[in-house]
């Protein structure tokens, strides 16, 4: 097949989300100098929190939201082996969301919009910043429309048969970031543009919080499926094996989708505005989530385990060694585990209702949320560019042993970055501050974990900037021979012929989710029109 188009497309918007990724990165590293107080001239509360809704916003927005769309316009065409449907709804879906992030990157890097990446009113940003960010959405729903298209369409040509694992995975994420945004995008229409524009006088922040807790569980997830896709559909081969089994894979990918949305009120435990009851029922959704990830570590290291035996690994661990540590797609998916097991902790910390109360706003959530998405998700989002850049490129990787130096950096850097956040959140230190010098006893206990944090950054953005040279070197590289290969999807142990409708079609769930969101959802959202609230006088720029 001849696919030069969907290989632009998928690299157009790789290049955006790696861009965007290495620049945060430099304002990260910016951040936490300025915040350690070793540098007295930089330090500005007003510049400071310029840049670090920028980072998080060009991260968990930008970097994560193109990602996705250009790997899932990739996995869509090789695994269905069908064009991508639409391409210019698809240029159309880029450039509406690339205008958007440059409409919000301006109030941004101008402090109109230090808002930080989450939603959370009275405090307000210019109005172009909700313009922008919803412009950005609706780029992405573009994308959810042709995932889901074409999903449908394959399915009807070829009834009965089971979906590939990698589009079924896709299309399971395009149909949870459909639920997930609507809780933002009724915040942004109804409350935070209006006020925005001064439209209103005052906003619900109770509402408001209870809108965005809609969204922030699910977004998370919506960033992981496509390093679980990775997990599941390339590593067992480039390991040099076999899945450990599709249906299981499936199943997680369910679990996954459905209840990531009916528990984002681990986000509101402290908050007033929710009964205890609904959050202890949000807080019990919130374990069950935790289970496909736990599936997922085991079906992973399974098939790492067939692969590491056929290669030769003998007893109860040989077959870790057997494993080929150089091949960057297994090296990144054992770090990315390693991380796991540390940020998975940390997430199971947060969501135990009574120990949320310790950690909460403290260092300990960006600690944890650095190790679990910089770390684990955003190493797999490597290791899919290392595999894909040679095959969009059509040129060998420029080198591999570069990437795995990269590789290497990247999870030391984020060890040594994210340890002493997670023991500052212990120390008490608040998240969302500015400066740390406050002398005092309490205070300079901190400054060594500070420091620590500065050196985990600056190897951090030396490991970022190879990434990039990596990825620039392969495509502009003029000698390269030609790379002819194409992408290849791992096989399951037991080849899969046929499978039950709720295996293969995301129907089923979709209901279950409404009924799910009803129950969860309902109500508390439903309180706030039944009470009499005067609410608050915006905050803003
Ligand atoms: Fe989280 C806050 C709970 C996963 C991201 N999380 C955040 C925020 C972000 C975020 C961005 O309940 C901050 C939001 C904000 O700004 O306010 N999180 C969880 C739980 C999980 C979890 C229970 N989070 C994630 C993932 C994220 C992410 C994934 C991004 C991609 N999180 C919370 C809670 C809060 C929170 C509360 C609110 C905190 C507060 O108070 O503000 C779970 O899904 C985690 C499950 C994972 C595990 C780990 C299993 C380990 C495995 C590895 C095995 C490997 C081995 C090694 C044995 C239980 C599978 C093998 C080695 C070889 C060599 C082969
Ligand atoms: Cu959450």
């Amino acid at each position: 097949m001849n696919d030069a188009a969907e290989r632009k497309l998928a690299l157009s918007h790789l290049w955006v989300a790696f861009m965007a990724f290495v620049v945060a990165c430099f304002m990260g590293e910016y951040q936490v100098v300025e915040r350690s107080g070793l540098i007295p001239t930089l330090d500005s509360p007003s510049v400071y929190f310029a840049s670090v809704s920028t980072h998080g916003v060009l991260m968990a927005f930008v970097l994560t939201f193109f990602f996705i769309m250009g790997f899932g316009y990739y996995i869509a065409t090789t695994s269905l082996k069908q064009p991508v449907w639409n391409k210019p709804l698809a240029w159309g879906g880029f450039w509406l969301a690339l205008v958007g992030v440059v409409l919000a990157a301006v109030p941004l890097l101008t402090g109109k919009a230090s808002v930080l990446y989450t939603f959370y009113p009275p405090i307000v940003a210019h109005a172009a910043f909700y313009i922008g960010a919803t412009l950005l959405v609706i780029g992405s729903w573009i994308w959810c429309a042709i995932m889901l298209v074409m999903f449908i369409q394959w399915k009807k040509v070829n009834t009965g048969q089971p979906v590939p694992l990698a589009m079924f995975a896709t299309a399971m994420n395009a149909m949870l970031w459909l639920w997930t945004s609507v809780g933002v995008a009724v915040e942004v229409l109804f409350q935070l543009i209006p006020l925005s524009l001064g439209w209103i006088d005052t906003v619900d922040a109770g509402l408001a919080r209870t809108l965005f807790a809609w969204t922030l569980h699910p977004i998370v997830y919506f960033w992981l499926i496509p390093a679980y896709t990775a997990f599941y559909v390339f590593v067992p081969k480039q390991a040099g094996g076999f899945l450990f089994s599709d249906e299981v894979a499936r199943l997680a990918f369910i679990v996954l989708a459905v209840f990531a949305l009916p528990i984002g009120f681990h986000h509101l435990y402290m908050d007033p505005e929710q009964a205890k009851g609904w959050k202890l029922l949000h807080g019990i959704g919130t374990f069950v989530v935790a289970l496909p990830t736990l599936v997922t570590g085991f079906a992973v290291i399974a098939s790492l385990e067939i692969a590491g035996r056929l290669r030769g690994g003998k007893g109860l661990f040989g077959w870790i060694g057997h494993l080929p540590w150089t091949n960057t797609m297994v090296l990144s998916v054992i770090l990315a585990l390693l991380m796991l097991i540390f940020g998975g902790f940390g997430g199971i910390v947060n969501a135990s209702y009574a120990m949320n109360a310790m950690i909460h706003n403290t260092a300990w959530v960006p600690g944890h949320f650095h190790l679990i998405f910089a770390g684990t998700t955003v190493i797999m989002y490597f290791a899919i560019a290392y595999y894909f850049w040679p095959i969009l490129v059509k040129k060998p990787l420029f080198s591999n042993s570069m990437a795995l130096v990269q590789l290497w950096t990247w999870f030391i850097g984020m060890s040594i970055l994210t340890t002493p956040w997670h023991v500052l959140g212990l120390l008490g230190q608040p998240r969302r501050i500015s400066s740390v010098v406050y002398n005092n006893l309490l205070t300079l206990a901190w400054q060594p974990y500070e420091f620590m944090m500065i050196f985990g950054g600056l190897i951090l953005l030396g490991s970022a900037c190879l990434f990039i040279y990596i990825l620039a070197k392969t495509q502009l590289n003029p000698a390269a021979e030609v790379f002819d290969q194409q992408i290849e999807f791992a096989e399951p142990i037991h080849t899969v012929e046929s499978l039950p409708e709720w295996l293969n079609d995301i129907k089923l769930w979709n209901k279950v989710i409404t009924v799910l969101m009803l129950i969860s959802f309902g109500y508390p959202i439903l309180q706030f029109f039944f009470m009499n609230t005067s609410g608050s006088s915006p905050w803003g720029f």
